[in-house]
């Protein structure tokens, strides 16, 4: 049976009367405005690792590169003078094949950083302002990351992979014996058997400190690394997450999920506090919580420690209430900020008085200040997705953000104005001279009778009085949302750029609309979401009368891909679908992801018959015989959440059926497609795929 109940016979309005006629005013100059290709995509330099000096006069940040001949990426770090003119610059010398990541600040002149640089494994080195001069500080044998410094502790905090009960050079020893063991078989007694794109090993990745000191001019470990998380008293492989000095130096507090038996179907994940130099063991502030917490920092004065708390258990999308901890009390409360939304990072202000917070609001994740004393939530930033923040005064803000138009770049924000400056200019010369869309909001009535928004692009080029295909791209999640960001993955203006209109939808379940429209889509994964979707791309085609309605194609990821397999089933209107890692089946996706968690509360657990019969409701497998649509299919080996088996299913439905399709296999990529070559390679089909069935010329991979 099919669920036609979305027409595909609609007429556009009056021509040139629609709302997406008329070419907005900010529309370029086609004669003087290039493509943006997935060439420019791979040569964009991504600038990550935001550090701020303690006097708040540089800031520290990390930049990769791809070298498309070479094929090979690197990334160092650069400086940012953060007066005057901005001046930048780079701190240690930029090489394809070496990567300086994870820069801190140990003082005014000197900034600590991981990496191999000759050493035996990723190490810590410091680089020096004056001179640029590094040096070697640790020399493990064992890989270090994420580094935390804090000059009341003098102390380093970084993680490191360690077996239960040995140290960060007897764990590589230990790695080193296994690996020579006659034999590969590997024994597991509970879930997690692997992880996103890994089996689990016997290593857990832990937190240590270690005291770092200037000895003879030059900064110098002074002691062994101290495993601070070696005496928690629960099960072993406890594994910090975002980790926060307090300001005296004397505590550490972090965020772990807890481990053991329940990992795989719990969400619980506690905030622990631990003394800096590992003493005594880490003390939970949240044992009663199932939930998930996140995202500690404390207040400069010491007095408070902020988080992020989720309450259902099992429950990943949940909201994220923001708790205060008295740290002399002893006390934690939550902080109500009235309303229903869920920020994803919290920091104070300097002068303890608020709350910055980043959180998905509408179609930006964007950056909040909330004052404890007036109760004052105020948005700060428009039109962008913050990534990272600094405050360097008390009206000024240094932050990464990002569009639908431009990647990863700072700003310095001045908070009562709210004006953003543009202070890094690295990928000015590339993108400036292409078209770049930040796209246009739309809002119509979707399922439940509530409205639901979506974004709109124009196809390059656009020219009112000729017709153009339409992109369909549906997110996954399904709990995330369309936001004004970039993606190197899903970059609504690579579509645009190759001549089609881009539509997109935040479909019940999507976040940034409050808590009650993400919690929709529970056990609704193909009844509001796939309404809401066809009843926005209808809303669409009536706005704009260059949409070609005969040549729509859709495309997604992840749940989205789910979605692709479940509109195959239930209409005939796209004349092309593209499904990348996509669920066949909501059963046997089940039995074969590893976070059981997000399965049971979205799906439901397949041996109980009323959840059984929930998730054969919503099964896309119940319609391959519906399926008639030229589809893509992607996947790649090492996708652990939704297992290449998946893929697979979904091309043997096509292929027995005689349906035309193609597979693009990746043996080396997980549920994302990471490597820049290999996102040439998928660009290439994936554009080739939509441009063949809407008679499109498209971009094409050169070698
Ligand atoms: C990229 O790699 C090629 C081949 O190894 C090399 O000739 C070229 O100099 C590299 N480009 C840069 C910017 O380093
Ligand atoms: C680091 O240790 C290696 C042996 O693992 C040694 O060969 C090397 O000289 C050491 N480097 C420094 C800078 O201490
Ligand atoms: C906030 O805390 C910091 C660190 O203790 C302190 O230097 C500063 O004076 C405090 N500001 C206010 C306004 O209390
Ligand atoms: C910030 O904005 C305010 C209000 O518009 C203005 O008075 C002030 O000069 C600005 N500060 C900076 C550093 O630009
Ligand atoms: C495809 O497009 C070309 C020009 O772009 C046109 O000449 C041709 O008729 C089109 N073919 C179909 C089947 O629409
Ligand atoms: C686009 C998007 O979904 N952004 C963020 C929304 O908030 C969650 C956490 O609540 C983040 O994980 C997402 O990255």
């Amino acid at each position: 049976m099919k669920l036609n109940f979305v027409s595909t016979l609609l007429l556009c309005a009056v021509a040139n009367a629609g709302q997406f006629d008329a070419p907005p005013a900010d529309l370029p100059d086609w004669s003087k405005t290039q493509q943006f290709t997935p060439d420019h995509l791979v040569a964009v330099k991504r600038l990550d690792a935001l550090a701020v000096s303690p006097d708040n006069k540089y800031a520290a940040y990390t930049q990769w590169m791809f070298n498309r001949t070479s094929n090979k990426v690197g990334r160092n770090i650069r400086l940012m003078s953060l007066s005057g003119d901005y001046p930048a610059s780079d701190l240690t010398t930029f090489a394809f094949g070496t990567s300086d990541t994870s820069p801190v600040w140990l003082d005014e002149n000197t900034v600590a950083f991981t990496a191999v640089r000759g050493s035996p494994a990723s190490n810590i080195f410091t680089v020096s302002l004056t001179d640029k001069k590094i040096s070697q500080v640790s020399n493990y044998t064992n890989s270090v990351s994420s580094l935390v410094y804090s000059a009341a502790a003098k102390r380093i905090a970084f993680i490191s992979d360690v077996y239960k009960g040995l140290g960060v050079d007897e764990s590589a020893e230990k790695a080193e014996e296994e690996s020579n063991l006659p034999y590969s078989g590997v024994v597991y007694d509970h879930l997690f058997v692997r992880h996103w794109d890994t089996y689990i090993g016997k290593t857990r990745a832990q937190l240590f400190t270690v005291p770092i000191d200037v000895v003879d001019g030059k900064y110098s470990v002074t002691g062994k690394p101290v495993n601070l998380v070696e005496k928690y008293d629960g099960a072993w492989g406890l594994e910090p997450n975002t980790v926060v000095f307090s300001p005296d130096g004397k505590n550490v507090a972090f965020d772990a999920k807890i481990p053991g038996r329940e990992e795989a179907w719990s969400t619980k994940a506690d905030i622990f506090v631990v003394p800096s130099d590992g003493s005594q063991a880490p003390v939970s502030l949240t044992p009663q919580n199932p939930g998930a917490c996140s995202a500690p920092a404390y207040s400069p004065d010491g007095t408070r420690l902020a988080w992020l708390q989720m309450v259902t258990p099992g429950y990943e999308s949940d909201r994220n209430r923001v708790m205060i901890y008295d740290t002399k009390a002893n006390q934690v409360s939550e902080l109500d900020m009235g309303w229903t939304y869920s920020p994803s990072s919290v920091a104070f202000s300097q002068d303890n008085k608020s709350l910055f917070h980043i959180t998905n609001y509408s179609v930006d994740d964007a950056l909040f200040k909330y004052d404890f004393d007036t109760r004052a939530n105020t948005q700060l930033t428009q039109g962008s997705s913050v990534y990272m923040m600094s405050q360097i005064s008390s009206n000024n803000v240094i932050l990464f953000a990002n569009s639908l138009s431009y990647p990863n770049t700072l700003f310095n924000l001045n908070i009562s104005s709210k004006a953003m400056q543009k202070i890094s200019t690295e990928n000015d010369a590339l993108l400036d001279p292409l078209y770049l869309s930040n796209a246009y909001t739309f809002k119509f009535k979707g399922s439940l009778d509530e409205d639901v928004e979506g974004m709109m692009m124009y196809p390059f080029g656009y020219d009112p009085t000729k017709k153009y295909p339409v992109a369909f791209l549906i997110h996954g999640g399904p709990q995330s949302s369309w936001v004004r960001g970039w993606s190197y993955r899903w970059n609504p203006n690579v579509h645009s750029n190759q001549g089609f209109f881009v539509v997109v939808i935040n479909f019940h379940g999507s976040t940034g609309y409050g808590q009650a429209f993400v919690d929709s889509i529970a056990r609704n994964w193909g009844s509001h979401p796939y309404f809401d979707l066809m009843k926005g791309l209808d809303y669409f085609l009536e706005q704009a009368c260059g949409a070609d309605q005969d040549r729509q194609v859709a495309l997604g990821a992840s749940y989205g891909g789910y979605m692709i397999n479940w509109i195959h089933g239930h209409t005939d209107r796209f004349k092309a679908l593209v499904n990348h890692d996509g669920t066949f089946s909501t059963v046997s996706s089940y039995y074969s992801t590893e976070e059981l968690y997000f399965m049971e509360h979205d799906l439901g657990t397949p041996w109980i018959p009323e959840e059984r019969a929930q998730m054969e409701q919503y099964n896309p497998e119940h319609y391959v015989t519906n399926w008639k649509t030229p589809t893509l299919v992607v996947h790649s080996e090492l996708d652990y959440r939704l297992p290449i088996t998946e893929g697979l299913s979904t091309f043997t439905a096509l292929q027995r059926q005689g349906v035309p399709s193609k597979l693009l296999y990746f043996p080396d990529e997980n549920h994302w497609v990471l490597q820049p070559f290999n996102s040439l390679k998928w660009h290439n089909e994936v554009i080739g795929w939509i441009g063949k069935y809407t008679n499109t010329t498209v971009w094409q991979l050169t070698l």
